[in-house]
């Protein structure tokens, strides 16, 4: 059964990290509502949650995935590259600490878990404003003695590597062309993003389904159109805080 990662909404959320969005009002209760609906499809799709110490003075806590990447026989954790969210990653290592060993990204490595992109022994790294070359060779030094290969992809125009690119299937990945080369990921075949959605590459696939925004609906169409199962959530203070479906877990 797998496990998921998840931690509560801050009070503070309205007050998170913007790099490439306009600050909109986020409403905080919706938030919450949002995000046990989003618990709740962790469940159904066969998931056990285990809840992180809650955070409030931290606005982006609930955005667990940047905390850690959890491979099958170790955990990484990360160092945020937002100074504002690095102690946000003790209380998720605590929950990881008796399941397996951890290793730790150190300074002057910076990595957010939205930036790593795995699929069975291959991961993909973004080198974003969050995530740069020293934390990825410590990575490397981590994972390759395991069999795992790691490769940098540079970003410039959104967040993280999970804003541009997602696993939807088994040989299937998401994938906004205008923010990621679709040539790096050959071999895979590529559903691409509606360009009126930008954002909807962010999918997260959970047991052969898809947790997916409705706030893409047409790009939903196009998943649904090429065989996807997906199960809808309305994460619209999520998507304001510029989070997505695979930044409220960590799922191993
Ligand atoms: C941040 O800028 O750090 C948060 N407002 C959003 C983090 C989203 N996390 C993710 O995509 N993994």
């Amino acid at each position: 059964m797998p496990k998921a990662i998840v931690r509560a909404v801050s009070p503070r959320m309205a007050e998170c990290e913007l790099t490439h969005l306009e600050r909109q009002p986020i409403r905080v209760p919706v938030a919450e509502k949002q995000h046990e609906e989003y618990m709740d499809a962790l469940r159904i799709l066969g998931c056990e949650l285990l809840h992180a110490e809650e955070l409030p003075f931290y606005p982006d806590s609930v955005f667990v995935e940047d905390c850690a990447i959890v491979l099958d026989e170790l955990a990484i954790i990360a160092r945020p590259g937002a100074e504002s969210r690095r102690g946000e990653v003790h209380s998720v290592a605590e929950l990881l600490e008796p399941l397996m060993p951890l290793f730790y990204i150190e300074s002057p490595g910076l990595l957010d878990g939205g930036d790593v992109l795995r699929i069975g022994k291959e991961i993909w790294v973004g080198i974003s404003g969050r995530t740069n070359r020293a934390a990825i060779q410590q990575m490397r030094e981590i994972v390759e003695p395991k069999g795992y290969t790691v490769e940098e992809v540079e970003l410039t125009d959104c967040l993280h590597l999970k804003s541009a690119v997602t696993q939807v299937a088994e040989n299937t990945l998401l994938l906004n062309p205008d923010w990621v080369d679709p040539d790096i990921f050959e071999g895979f075949d590529i559903i691409e993003t509606h360009p009126d959605e930008p954002g909807a590459a962010n999918a997260l696939l959970i047991n052969g389904t898809v947790i997916f925004s409705s706030e893409f609906p047409i790009t939903g169409l196009w998943l649904a159109e090429e065989g996807i199962e997906l199960y809808f959530v309305d994460n619209s203070e999520v998507i304001k805080a510029e989070g997505g479906v695979t930044c409220c877990s960590v799922v191993f």
